[in-house]
């Protein structure tokens, strides 16, 4: 089946003031769905055409060839902003309590020290791509990803992850990249990342 665009789990609106709506409609509307409608034309055809997204994209040295390149770039785009969405509320922020609050103690000495690592990742990234925060198989870690690569696909599973594309900002914040993510924090679902820790924890 081909792949669809989620439904946002909230008024586009609701990201507000941190996120503001026209971003959110251009964002998820355009954006997403062309990542979405390009990684169903490369994988048309092919035996990958039907396989769950996570799957492809831990395979991608076995698609065809001249296939590769085209689902890096858009099925990673669709995967990541997958998790963007569903990883943001407007009941957000704060900070992780339980087990992966305490996880985030151990690895980065504190919380404020993991925001500190995470948003120089996100500022530092040159270009277009992603700062994430993943777990890596023995641990947390944060790694910064280019394009639409997506961690997954070097074998980490993704927990958190700031877009700082210009289009995921630009409208709102101009060339503003660190204001962008700091009041992206304002807006970050604690309780989803949570639980995707719990599925590798
Ligand atoms: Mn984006």
């Amino acid at each position: 089946m081909a792949y669809t665009v989620p439904d946002l789990p909230y008024p586009y609106d609701a990201l507000e003031p941190h996120i503001d709506e026209a971003t959110m409609r251009l964002h998820h509307d355009r954006h997403h769905q062309a990542y979405v409608d390009r990684a169903n034309a490369a994988l048309e055809g092919t035996e990958w055409a039907d396989k769950p997204i996570e799957d492809v994209l831990k395979n991608l040295d076995r698609l065809p060839a001249d296939k590769q390149r085209p689902v890096r770039n858009n099925g990673g785009g669709h995967y990541n902003h997958s998790l963007f969405w569903e990883s943001l509320s407007p009941n957000g922020g704060g900070a992780p309590s339980g087990a992966l609050g305490d996880a985030i103690s151990t690895a980065f000495g504190s919380f404020d020290e993991f925001k500190a690592q995470l948003r120089a990742a996100g500022v530092n990234q040159f270009g277009s791509g992603w700062a994430w925060l993943v777990h890596d198989g023995s641990g947390l870690a944060i790694v910064g990803t280019p394009n639409q690569d997506a961690p997954i696909s070097a074998g980490q599973t993704e927990l958190l992850g700031v877009d700082v594309w210009e289009h995921a900002y630009y409208l709102k914040y101009q060339n503003r990249r660190p204001e962008y993510i700091d009041a992206w924090w304002n807006v970050v679902d604690w309780n989803k990342v949570a639980e995707r820790y719990g599925t590798v924890a």
